[in-house]
Formats: C-alpha cells, structure tokens, sequence
C-alpha cells in the first residue's frame, strides 16, 4: 500500500501471534526528555506506537521517573539518568551520538550519550522486535563517522537535479513549502538509520534561498527536523553578494563581500540556531568561485568558515568536484581524473579547522566502478568526508535494482598506503588515521514526493545500508539487505532469501552490461547519464573519456606513459596501478590504453570480455522478473506489482544494453564474437 512505501523499513508491521506472545511486556516507557522537541521524546512516542503495531500492545509514556517503577523501558541520556538516580556504572564510555541498550532482567534501558544517540537506541530497539528478536542483549555501540549526512539537490521551484521520485518535498515556486509532513516523516527514516545532519537544497545553489521569507521557512525546515536529531545546512551560491547583495563583486577577500556573509550568516542563524554549516560548489562545471576572482579555493573555503565561526561548531563542505569541463581530448596528457589532486592537494593547510572537504568517492563520478579518489591520500592537515551517491544517477536510475553497498564496501575497504601504513578508506574517514577531529560520510539522496521515496521500493535498500556503514562501515552488505527486507515485507524466509539474492546479484549484472573492466559506464554522457550510448564518451569536454579507436580502448593513466593519475597514488597503490600486470582487470582500462586483443588475466581478450560480461549481466537481469514471481502472495499486491513492473523493464533495458554496447566495439573494432552472437542479425 501508500502506507507500506511511506513507512519503508519503519512499517513495523505485526508478528504473528504466537511470537508476540513470547515478549515479555513492559508496564511503562520511561522517557526522560526535557521537551516536546527533544529526540527523546520523539523516541517515546515512536516506541509507543511500535510497540503496539508490532506486539499489539499498549503501554504508556511518562517524562517522570519514578522508581519503583516495576519493568520499565527506560529512555534517556547517561547524565539524564544519572540526574534521576539511575545506576550508570555499567555503562561504558560512549562517544558522541553513541548509545547503550541493555534488555536484560526485567526492563530495558536505552541510554545516549546525547538525546539523539538514546533515539538512536530507542529504533534499534524496535529494529530488532520487528524481526521478532526477543534475544536479551546488553551492549554500547558508537559511529564510526562523526559526520553522517544527506545532500539533496531539490531547486527552490520544486524541481530535483538527478531525481527520479517526483517532485521535492522542501521547495515550490521559489520558496519553502507551508506543509513540511513529507519533510518530518523522511527525518524519522534518516533518524532511525542514524544520519544526523541533511543538507536541504542543490549544490547548484541559487542566491534567493537567502531572501528573508525564504530564510524563514529554513528555520521551519529546521524545525521539522530537529525532534529527530537532525539538524540542517543549506548550499550556498558563490556569486550572492554580487547577485542578491547588489555588491560589485563576490571576492572573498573583499571586506565588503566578508561583511555580507557574516550578516546573512548571522541571520541564517536566527532563524536556524542550530544551522550544521554550508556546502559550497564552486568553479565547478561552470559555477562561480574563489578562481573567478583570482583567489585561491581555501580563499573561497575559509571566508565561509570565518562567518560561521562566531556562532558555534558550523561546518563549511568544501566539494572537492572541481574540474574543467571543456577539457581538450586531443591532448593526451589532460585527464579530468587528476583534478582534484591539482586543485586541493597543495592547499593542505591552507583551509581553516571548519572546512572539511567533500570528496566523492571516485574521481569522476559515481561511476559504475572507480578506483578510491586519490585526493583521499593526498590531504594530511584538511579533514574529508565521502560523498556517495543513493540516487542512481549512473546506475540505471532506480528503473535497475542495483544494490550498492558491495561497490561502498570495495572503497571503503581499500587499503591507500599513505605513507607506506595500512590505511583503509574507512580508517581515513573515521578520523583515526589521519588523527582527524571531524570527518565521515554524505550521500545525495534525491528522495521526492513519490510515496516510494525513491521511486522504487526495492531502491530504498540503498539508503538503508548507507546510514548503516556510516555507523559500521564493517556492517556485512548481505546482514543489511536481509534486515532491511525483513523491516520492509516482512519475516518470511523465501521474501528474504529472494530479494537478497537479487540485490547481491544486482551491482554485478549492471556492471556486465553496463561498463567493464573500468571503462565507466557507458551512458548516455551529455545530458540524461541514463541508457546505452557508449559513443557519446568522447568527443566531448567533459573528460568522461574512453578513448576506444579501431584498435583499442581505455586511459592510459600511468606515469611512464599516460596522464600520470597512477601516480597521483602512495607509492605502493601506485607501483600498483602503473603496470598493467598488477592492475586488477575490474579497473584495467581505467588505468591503461589496450588492443582489444589484449589478454586479461583471465585469460580471455579485452573484446571477448565485453561481449561475454554483456550477456552474463542481462541474462542475470533476465532472472530477476522470475525470481520475483516466488514472492505473488507472500507480499502485498501493491508492492510486489509495482516492483514486478520494474524488474520486467530492467529485463528488457539490460538487452538494449548488451546488444547496443557490443555491437558498438564489435564494429570499431572487427573482432568477431568466439560464440558467434555479436554481429549475427
Ligand atoms: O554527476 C554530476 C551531475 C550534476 C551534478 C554534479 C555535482 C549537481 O550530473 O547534475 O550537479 O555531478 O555533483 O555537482
């Protein structure tokens, strides 16, 4: 139903009677909240209401303590509790955010570190009843990431770049919605997955989000979020001063330009008292910045981080995403790949101690496959977080499943080197490598009215597993995809198994045919990155480039011969990925040029390989509709329709895609298919 897509992983959808039977009842939830906005007075209602919908039982919340209480579940911060005489000895220390659940004897205390972490607690809780998990269990767990946040890319006119689930549930017409119900129920996903910051509007910023009526309905966004931990930013757009402050210029060392931003920054922070920072896109395909006016990018960066400053531990994020997008390919040394260690990597300690720079997680963009973006080994002093992409912009755009916690995770899980230490990107990004006070994880999401959320309820697997690795970027892809299943169409174990496999199948079969052996993937590049169209990579200035001729194909990156990008690497990574023997296949034409002769390690040539990968990912697909059919009746008909529908098309397009991309290398270069099925029509 509506509902089911609305709710999501949040259905909490009753047990069956006999398991309800077997949890052992509470008298009373005990939620010591200090307000009606505080997330833990949220978490007392929302484990109210789950109790009941899952157990069939109602129990009442109270803010007192008292106790002599008998079983109580007991919602709170450490000191809160503490305050009110609660043992806290056994309590383990907890980090910001973190939380302490403990179900043993006779009641349940769920204690944050902060308000946010006990609401945190509060959804694993009803997380592991909905499962029908009545296992005591006693534990602390803290985040890996400090920063776990959203981006959205809604425009004020209601329009959402890269969305593909409506229309946007924060802006219309130029300012802020007056309903914002879509906008609380979407903070209660976020909170229950642990996310606690959401930047609300496009990175392609425009200057009339900062008109008075709009700062406004900011500051009611902000609202709406708060009761869940949540708190906002807002992208701004570079040339503001200049076009909405009537000001000359927008240079950020003009005293003129700094004194408009403090003024608009303290007034953000009227309206937003909470406000998380700003994201800044700039000098990024065609966007104004800091170089439009002969300054440096921390020029541009630090100005922002200046206005916050005075008003608390605001955050300026910094995209790394900039690059010349009227790259010249006839020159064979440019390679838009080496950016953003160009443009950042000598700024290392240039930027001020609240800038942190939003690095994505490849070095062109949200490909199919990408090595880790180098810049995350080049910076020591500038603190990073990841931007990954929920939104399937490049990956079939939520018309494919494609499950992408297995691509999250082979980044996540790479080793960098930097200086010859073991360095795993996770490392990185919680901090303890590079002994950073601030960093982590943000995600464009792109979720629209649609009551899908994403368009595609098996597309909200994604947004699941990202809050989850922001926490536990160990968090095993196949646990979180049977959990997410489980909160979202229920216990039965053919729903489970079923939609598991299709996922872990997924990113596999669109990578067959949709981009091998790091070629990216071959979409349509110019405008809409969706469908076959592997011609349209090149002969553009968008450095998206494969460089296939009639004899080969692949960017040569290495340092001997090529862009140099390999070495833009530690020495180890880039010994690696120099030669052509220790490059894996899954990334050899993103770092070499190759004859499509040339043997993989597999043993098969480059071309057999494209054609082969081609057919396995689409016959793959081609299960995917037949799979799904076990599933009629054991999930409702509304879903399973609306799902069915998708699989059937992703069955058909994953054809298109085979045929249209084979058959394109198969006449650039001549070879014919071994099993004769290319070029036979
Ligand atoms: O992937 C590209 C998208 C643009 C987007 C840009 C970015 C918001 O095609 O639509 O602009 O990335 O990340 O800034």
């Amino acid at each position: 139903s509506i509902e089911d897509g609305l709710s999501a992983w949040l259905r909490y959808a009753p047990l069956p009677a006999d398991l309800q039977k077997s949890y052992k009842s509470h008298s009373k939830i005990i939620a010591l909240s200090s307000s009606k906005t505080s997330p833990i007075h949220t978490a007392g209602k929302e484990l109210q209401d789950g109790i009941r919908r899952i157990l069939n039982q109602e129990i009442d919340v109270t803010s007192s303590f008292q106790p002599d209480t008998p079983s109580p579940i007991i919602i709170g911060t450490v000191s809160s509790y503490a305050a009110v005489g609660g043992k806290i000895q056994d309590v383990p220390e907890l980090k910001e955010d973190g939380f302490f659940l403990t179900t043993k004897g006779e009641s349940v205390l769920i204690l944050g570190e902060n308000e946010r972490g006990a609401l945190y607690g509060t959804f694993e809780y009803l997380s592991v009843l909905a499962q029908g998990n009545f296992e005591e269990v006693a534990y602390a767990t803290n985040p890996s990431g400090k920063i776990r946040w959203v981006n959205e890319w809604d425009n004020l006119d209601g329009s959402i770049e890269r969305g593909y689930a409506g229309k946007s549930f924060f802006f219309k017409d130029g300012k802020v919605l007056q309903d914002l119900t879509r906008a609380a129920q979407y903070a209660r996903l976020l909170a229950s997955i642990r996310i606690n910051g959401i930047v609300v509007n496009n990175v392609n910023a425009h200057c009339s989000l900062l008109n008075d009526e709009n700062m406004a309905g900011l500051g009611r966004i902000a609202d709406k979020m708060r009761p869940f931990g949540l708190r906002i930013g807002v992208a701004l757009y570079f040339d503001s001063p200049r076009e909405l402050g009537g000001l000359p210029t927008s240079d950020p060392l003009d005293p003129a330009v700094r004194a408009w931003w403090n003024d608009i920054t303290s007034k953000l922070y009227k309206h937003v008292p909470d406000l998380l920072g700003f994201t800044i896109k700039a000098n990024s395909e065609g966007q104004p910045g800091p170089l439009t006016y002969g300054r440096t990018l921390a020029d541009g960066a630090n100005m922002f981080a200046r206005a916050l400053k005075p008003h608390g531990d605001g955050l300026v994020m910094y995209r790394a995403f900039v690059y010349n997008h009227h790259l010249d390919e006839s020159d064979l040394k440019n390679d838009r790949a080496n950016a953003a260690v160009e443009y950042f990597a000598h700024l290392d300690a240039e930027f001020d101690e609240n800038v942190i720079v939003q690095v994505k997680f490849g070095a062109i963009d949200f490909q199919v496959r990408e090595p880790v973006n180098p810049l995350l080994a080049n910076l020591r002093k500038t603190k990073a977080v990841i931007e990954f992409q929920i939104c399937q912009e490049y990956m079939g755009q939520q018309s494919h499943v494609v499950y992408m916690a297995p691509l999250w995770k082979t980044i996540l899980d790479f080793d960098l080197r930097i200086d010859g230490k073991p360095s795993l990107v996770r490392d990185v990004l919680s901090g303890e490598r590079l002994h950073w006070s601030k960093s982590g994880y943000t995600a464009v999401v792109n979720v629209g009215n649609d009551t899908t959320w994403l368009g595609n309820h098996l597309a909200m697997s994604n947004l699941y597993a990202y809050g989850r690795l922001c926490w536990n970027p160990q968090a095993d892809p196949v646990a979180m995809v049977q959990d997410w299943t489980r909160l979202t169409f229920g216990l039965n174990k053919t729903v489970v198994d079923t939609i598991t496999k299709i996922s872990m199948e997924s990113w596999p079969a669109y990578e067959g045919y949709s981009g091998n052996l790091g070629i990216q993937t071959l979409c349509d590049i110019i405008y809409t990155h969706y469908g076959p169209s592997p011609g349209s990579m090149d002969g553009n200035g968008w450095g998206q480039w494969t460089r296939a001729d009639a004899n080969g194909l692949g960017m040569d990156r290495t340092v001997a011969t090529g862009t140099g990008n390999a070495g833009q690497y530690p020495e180890e990574v880039a010994a690696m990925y120099e030669h052509i023997e220790t490059t894996p296949d899954d990334l050899l034409l993103w770092f070499h040029h190759v004859p499509y002769s040339h043997r993989l390690k597999s043993g098969k040539t480059v071309i057999q390989h494209f054609y082969d990968a081609h057919y396995v990912g689409s016959a793959t697909a081609q299960t995917f509709p037949t799979q799904w059919q076990a599933l009629r009746s054991l999930i409702d008909d509304h879903r399973f329709e609306h799902v069915a529908f998708r699989l059937k098309y992703q069955a058909g397009h994953s054809i298109v895609w085979r045929d249209a991309v084979n058959r394109f290398y198969n006449a650039k270069c001549g070879i014919p298919d071994e099993k004769n099925r290319v070029g036979n029509y």
